[in-house]
């Protein structure tokens, strides 16, 4: 599949997704109000829907139902936009645009920012749980724990630790790249996790998805790394330039933008490699690959 096909298969997915979360977010009523606006505010703003987008094409490999994948792919993007909301604090990467317009801290205020990211994490859980997610309680319960594992104290939180704590400081790659996989790598890895725990599948479907994932993750990081570097803030929706200005270890910097890039594609084309077992219904996958390495923001 061309990457022009993945993008419409993309943004109809977004779209799904989108009119989903309008639909279960809370509606900004009573006087806790405010929060569950912010929480809209910070979802309902744009995106990419790369992760839900992934949910929902793994899930297709195992024939689960549309409508259970697309609630895995909610709760998956109310974790991401959790995880924004929160990097953009003062107190983290303290970042005023994100989506292309003020960061929820901005928009609202810091304390308002944290809470709705707070209710985003909560959120996903909720409909995890809930039966219309998949009737077998066991299924649910795999979905909720691989999910606290991805984005826990070994996954997304302790990446973020580590990327915080590390500032000024001078990574190699294999360190760098441990970061990433945690910080990036794991949400990614789990959506397209999510597909399989909810179709089931055999062991050996999902060593080969989180292969896939493996390198996708790492592949759509550098390029996100080259983007800071070289994209636009107007296209970015977000301040480029940023990991240089905080003098930050990336691919970017300690490879060179070429071998970055080239390292970007060499992992894409493993990425598709993974797939080989899967027949045609991997195809919005593997044309995923190729838009990680080819997006401009
Ligand atoms: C605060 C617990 C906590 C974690 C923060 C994932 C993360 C850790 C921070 C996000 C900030 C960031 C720039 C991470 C790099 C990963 C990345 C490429 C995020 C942007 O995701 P996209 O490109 O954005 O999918 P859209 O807006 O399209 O959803």
């Amino acid at each position: 599949m061309g990457t022009q096909s993945v993008i419409q298969t993309m943004e109809n997915n977004a779209a799904d997704v989108e009119a989903l979360l309008d639909r279960l977010l809370p509606k900004a009523e009573g006087p806790e109000g405010r929060v569950a606006e912010a929480m809209r505010y910070a979802t309902l703003g744009g995106g990419k829907r790369f992760r839900p987008f992934l949910a929902c094409e793994s899930a297709k490999l195992f024939t689960v139902s549309e409508d259970r994948a697309l609630r895995t792919a909610a709760a998956i993007e109310c974790i991401h936009t959790y995880s924004l909301i929160h990097d953009d604090l003062p107190c983290m990467d303290d970042d005023d645009l994100r989506r292309g317009r003020p960061s929820t801290h901005k928009a609202f205020d810091e304390a308002t920012a944290v809470l709705a990211g707070d209710a985003l994490l909560t959120f996903a859980f909720e409909i995890l749980g809930e039966n219309e997610t998949h009737d077998d309680h066991r299924v649910r319960c795999d979905l909720i724990v691989a999910l606290a594992k991805a984005i826990g104290t070994h996954g997304m939180v302790g990446g973020q630790m580590i990327d915080m704590a590390s500032e000024g400081e001078i990574l190699d790659v294999g360190a760098l790249t441990r970061l990433q996989q945690l910080k990036t790598g794991a949400l990614i890895a789990y959506a397209c996790e999510s597909g399989a725990i909810l179709g089931r599948a055999s062991k050996e479907a999902q060593h080969a998805l989180h292969a896939y994932a493996h390198d996708l993750g790492l592949a759509y990081q550098i390029i996100d790394d080259l983007l800071d570097e070289e994209g636009d803030s107007a296209t970015l929706g977000k301040t480029a330039g940023k990991d240089r200005e905080s003098g930050k270890a990336t691919f970017a910097t300690i490879l060179g933008p070429e071998r970055a890039r080239e390292q970007a594609t060499m992992l894409a084309d493993q990425a598709i490699q993974h797939l080989e077992m899967f027949d045609d219904k991997a195809d919005s996958l593997r044309g995923a690959a190729s838009f990680v390495i080819n997006r401009n923001a």
